[in-house]
């Protein structure tokens, strides 16, 4: 197992997550402003107004980095900030922030990593033309996206278009989770396809204006594995993961939708229009590298075809055609069942721990898509407890190392790994749980109901991730 020398041993963040000041120095409003103004969305109301204040702490926060020794920052540009109505005029209060936050960290030898889309859009575009539902918003994002081209191009190498694609159109559109709160799912998957067609567009201008630079999709990806060795089984796991990453990833590598999938939603009256120019601006849009979210993948089984039918008394025959008109019934009904797994443990927060599952999902990437492998996410959410100044969290540092290693190990096997953004550097706020559900290697002292005074502590993990940088993985624990 060993690292690269140029490994980019690396932390991650998003702007609503981290920054605050949400109306300061000209700031326009984004949709997770909003939408956390809707009580009972998320958890006590929490809502990103101040966050962990990155905005007025970005100096103090990227100190601390350096001392740890970090590579590499991935965080996010705040639309709204740069174009307070996501359109129009430049607030250059928000440029001049982010070329501050670069220049300190570039002076600090830490390689900024720029995620230009980690869901907050301004609620202006979403007011005005309806969000990610108006193809107009795809030259919206080219605009946005050009105006940082052109000003950072040469002062940062790794850009970021779209954070978890299949995340935020999911919860944002068909599960009413996420703003614009909507639960249709037909409307997800015109959406999505809006968006899939304002990341190529983005990508293809990158590449005009930056040419030296590398360019990637941020994908939350998560190998799915079938319960037995029942072939039918085994089938709903290969649909489980062409729904849940193909879906995404074929297009984004190769410029067309699986198959299997389009069959499906066309007989279930859920396609959405793709014309021949949509095909076209697809295909000419490469991506330099893949940027993937890794937290844990899902276990699947044969979905029971009958019990979908007796969900509705109509069109019994066709059970595609019932589904359309059955808000209840999804895609997924005919492609798999997801159960959970008895081989795997999980964390407070019920999500499955499988650092194996972390190799196979990097091994499963390359093979198919032939990119090299940015880590853009992988971390614990805990609670942690402040005890006498100190928070002692050795669980997440045994997460973190099994992780690490399983990614070293896929090194070995032969994937191109460029690095690995640890989520997060510090505590912040987590989008739906609040500010009890920490993930930082630096702890930030605040709740739910008060921003308190904001302190940093570093964590045990902290000194624990400074060994293995400096040791560049050697120091990781193989067990
Ligand atoms: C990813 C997001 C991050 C972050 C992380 C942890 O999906 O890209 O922004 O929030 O998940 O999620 P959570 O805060 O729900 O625990």
């Amino acid at each position: 197992m060993e690292f690269p020398n140029n490994f980019l041993w690396g932390a991650a963040s998003a702007a609503y997550q981290v920054e605050g000041a949400y109306n300061e120095d000209g700031k326009g409003l984004s949709i997770w402003d909003e939408f956390s103004q809707i009580k009972g969305k998320t958890k006590n109301n929490t809502n990103g107004k101040i966050a962990v204040d990155f905005y007025h702490h970005y100096q103090e926060d990227i100190k601390l980095m350096s001392e740890m020794g970090l590579k590499a920052y991935r965080f996010s540009v705040s639309w709204s900030r740069i174009l307070p109505d996501g359109e129009g005029k430049v607030n250059q209060a928000g440029l001049d922030f982010y070329e501050k936050v670069i220049d300190e960290l570039i002076k600090n030898n830490i390689e900024p990593v720029v995620t230009l889309y980690h869901w907050d859009l301004p609620e202006k575009l979403q007011e005005k033309y309806g969000g990610w539902e108006n193809r107009k918003l795809i030259d919206l994002f080219v605009d946005y996206c050009r105006i940082l081209f052109e000003k950072f191009g040469t002062k940062v190498k790794y850009w970021v278009t779209f954070n978890e694609q299949n995340v935020f159109t999911s919860l944002g559109y068909r599960w009413a989770s996420h703003p614009p709160n909507v639960s249709d799912t037909k409307r997800m998957f015109q959406a999505n396809h809006i968006v899939n067609l304002a990341n190529a567009q983005a990508i293809s201008a990158f590449h005009k204006l930056v040419p030296n630079g590398k360019i990637g999709p941020s994908f939350g990806y998560g190998e799915v594995y079938p319960l037995t060795s029942s072939p039918a089984d085994v089938l709903a796991a290969v649909n489980a993961n062409q729904f849940n990453n193909d879906w995404w990833l074929d297009v984004y590598c190769y410029g067309r939708y699986p198959e299997r999938i389009l069959r499906l939603l066309k007989k279930m009256k859920l396609d959405f229009e793709i014309t021949s120019e949509d095909s076209k601006v697809l295909k000419t849009a490469k991506p330099d590298f893949l940027g993937i979210n890794y937290y844990h993948g899902g276990t699947v089984k044969a979905p029971n075809i009958d019990k979908v039918r007796s969900q509705k008394d109509f069109n019994k025959t066709d059970p595609y055609l019932m589904a359309a008109d059955n808000q209840d019934t999804s895609p997924e009904s005919y492609l798999f069942e997801s159960v959970e797994n008895p081989y795997l443990e999980k964390t407070s927060f019920g999500w499955e721990i499988d650092p194996i599952g972390f190799r196979i999902a990097l091994r499963q990437v390359y093979e198919k898509y032939q990119l090299p492998i940015l880590i853009t996410e992988n971390g614990l959410g805990a609670f942690d407890k402040l005890e006498n100044g100190k928070i002692d969290d050795q669980y997440r540092i045994d997460y973190l190392n099994d992780h690490l290693v399983q990614v070293g190990k896929a090194i070995s096997d032969g994937v191109p790994v460029l690095g690995f953004c640890a989520w997060s550097f510090t505590d912040l706020l987590s989008w739906l749980n609040g500010y009890d559900k920490r993930y930082g290697f630096v702890y930030v002292d605040r709740d739910d109901y008060s921003s308190k005074d904001l302190t940093r502590i570093k964590k045990k993990s902290f000194y624990w991730y400074q060994k293995i940088i400096e040791s560049n993985g050697r120091k990781l624990e193989v067990k």
